[in-house]
Parts: structure tokens; C-alpha cells; sequence
């Protein structure tokens, strides 16, 4: 049956696509969150990868993020209007741009589905470096170096990336930790936390449930670079979603950002009915001047449940108890 694979390695052999003999693949991990999902990565590991030119990287997401190339040019908006509907950018949902990169072009590997799991692979053909960003995250940034004469090798270049995630995810897990209400008199302040140096978010307001006095005014603070949030009471209801595929004849589905989810109910006092939405939450001092914090007054004593509807997914809800 020597023939058959003679036959078989051929075929194998034209299926696999051409690749110069010294090829290398690298390995990046794209984001990564604890257990728990409260501490959440925003960053590439490692950060840098230095590789050989005719190299490809593989990008092995976890989380939902994306990988992408501008080339100098600017990143795409998040959302695009239609008519008197917003919605979420194909261009940062789905691929965009060929398999290989030579420091021209927008190339975007598209986001994970609903599992967070993606892998994505680019070859890269000529020397350069090469800075590329999550557009979903603001400030998370990588970097491809390509060089002639490559000194690492992809193990250590792995082992490297899960060494700066674990201490990522560590030093989110130790931020949680000492997370802490700040009162003043009747005045809660219940901060959302990120480090753009350590490169992680907490997505949970709270450890426990905040219990404050009946007219306690609390608020809630942005002070994280790279995170959107809402704060957002349904009173019992079902919170909404965020973001709302329409499935198309053909092609992607259309992905129609819910103006119930974005649009502020102008709320300021609750007493424990209705839909009270502070609409998104955006990180302070944005160039925007977008609003980076909301506040409310608790009227009536009870245990009120609210959920941050761009992370409900991954257990963002907390609890006020007014007494
Ligand atoms: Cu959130």
C-alpha cells in the first residue's frame, strides 16, 4: 500500500499552505480573567514578542477582545448609526484583512463568540515593529518585532506571557481584595477600579452588599482606563442586553446596541421601582467629557439588586440595602 501513502502524503503535502522551511509559529495570549471572572485582563502576553521575518504569530484569546493592526491609522469607531438605530462596528467584530501582514493595512481578527475562545494567526513578512491594539479596550496595546536574527524561541516567549498573566490576574485579585466603600456622612462612593499599568479590571462593584441609612446618596466612580460600565436597576426585571444580534440572510449578523441598555433614565432618586439606567459609564477624563460617574438617593428601606449591563454576562450585580 505504498502508493496509497505516496497518494495521501501528497495531497497533505498540496493542502498545506507554503511556508518558508524556517518558519516559526509564536504563540500571544489575548486577555484572561480569574475563575471567578471578578478580575478581567486587558492585555496582550506578553506584551512584546520579538520574531523571525516569515514567522506567524497565533493569538489564543481569552476573553472577549480583538487583535488589530491600524498601520498607523486611526481605529475604527465603536459604533456606526443607521437610520435611528446604533450599531456595534462590523469592522471590530469581524476579520478584516488577509493572512499576512507587512506593516500596511487594518487587519482585525474579529472577537470571540460567546465562549471567549478565538485563535488568530498573522505571518509577518518583512522586519519592523509592529504596535497593534484591542479596539474594544482602549489602552490595551501589544507589540510584533520582526527582526532578521530572532535570539528567543516560542516556549520561552510562552512562559514569559503566563508569567505577566499571572501577575495580572494577581494584582486584580489583590485590588478585590481591599476593595472598600468610601463613606462621607450620608454620601457613599462606590469606586470601579482598573490599572492601566497593571493592566487588569475588577468587574464587581462590591465584595459585599453595601448597606447605607434610608437618603444615603451613593455613587458610583470611574477609575478605570480601559472599561465601559452601566449602573443599572430593573426592580425584578430581567436586565437587558447590551448588545443584540439580528441574524442576516447571508453573511454576519448585524449586532444593534440596545438603546434601552445605553440611554440614561436621568434618575436620581429610587425607591426601589422602575428601570433606573445611568446609561454607560465611561473612564474619567475621557477626551469625550462622556460621563464617569452617577449617583442616586435611596428613599425606602429594602435589598435593591443592580447589574452593570455591558458585563451581566460575567456576574457584574451588586446589592444596596437601605435600612
Ligand atoms: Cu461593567
Amino acid at each position: 500500500m505504498a502508493w496509497l501513502t505516496y497518494l495521501l502524503s501528497a495531497l497533505l503535502a498540496s493542502t498545506t499552505p507554503a511556508r518558508a522551511a524556517s518558519s516559526t509559529d509564536w504563540t500571544v495570549i489575548v486577555g484572561g480573567a480569574t475563575a471567578d471572572t471578578s478580575i478581567y485582563a486587558n492585555a496582550f502576553f506578553p506584551q512584546a514578542i520579538e520574531i523571525g521575518v516569515g514567522d506567524a504569530v497565533t493569538w489564543t484569546f481569552e476573553g472577549f477582545h480583538n487583535v488589530a493592526f491600524l498601520s498607523g491609522g486611526a481605529a475604527p469607531p465603536f459604533a456606526v448609526p443607521e437610520g435611528d438605530k446604533t450599531y456595534w462596528n462590523p469592522q471590530m467584530l469581524f476579520p478584516v484583512g488577509g493572512q499576512s501582514y507587512d506593516g500596511t493595512g487594518y487587519h482585525n481578527s474579529g472577537v470571540p463568540g460567546p465562549d471567549g475562545r478565538l485563535s488568530y494567526t498573522l505571518t509577518f513578512t518583512k522586519p519592523g515593529r509592529y504596535p497593534y491594539v484591542c479596539t474594544i479596550h482602549p489602552g490595551m496595546r501589544g507589540m510584533v518585532i520582526v527582526t532578521d536574527k530572532v535570539t528567543g524561541t516560542p516556549a520561552a516567549a510562552l512562559k514569559r506571557g503566563r508569567a505577566e498573566q499571572a501577575a495580572t490576574l494577581a494584582a486584580g485579585q489583590a485590588r478585590f481584595a481591599g476593595l472598600e466603600a468610601e463613606r462621607n456622612g450620608t454620601t457613599f462612593v462606590v469606586p470601579l477600579v482598573g490599572n492601566s499599568q497593571q493592566r487588569y479590571s475588577v468587574l464587581r462593584f462590591t465584595r459585599e452588599p453595601l448597606v447605607v441609612p434610608r437618603g444615603s446618596t451613593v455613587t458610583w466612580a470611574m477609575r478605570d482606563t480601559f472599561e465601559i460600565h452601566t449602573v443599572t436597576f430593573t426592580s425584578g426585571e430581567k436586565p437587558p442586553q447590551l448588545a443584540v444580534p439580528e441574524p442576516q440572510s447571508s453573511g454576519p449578523p448585524k449586532v444593534l446596541l440596545n438603546p434601552k441598555a445605553l440611554t440614561p433614565t436621568n434618575t436620581t432618586q429610587y425607591d426601589g421601582t422602575g428601570y433606573v439606567n445611568s446609561g454607560l459609564l465611561f473612564p474619567p477624563g475621557n477626551p469625550g467629557k462622556l460621563p464617569s460617574s452617577f449617583s442616586l438617593t435611596f428613599t425606602k428601606p429594602g435589598r435593591f439588586e443592580y447589574w452593570c449591563l455591558v458585563h451581566a454576562e460575567v456576574g457584574q450585580h451588586g446589592i444596596i440595602v437601605v435600612q
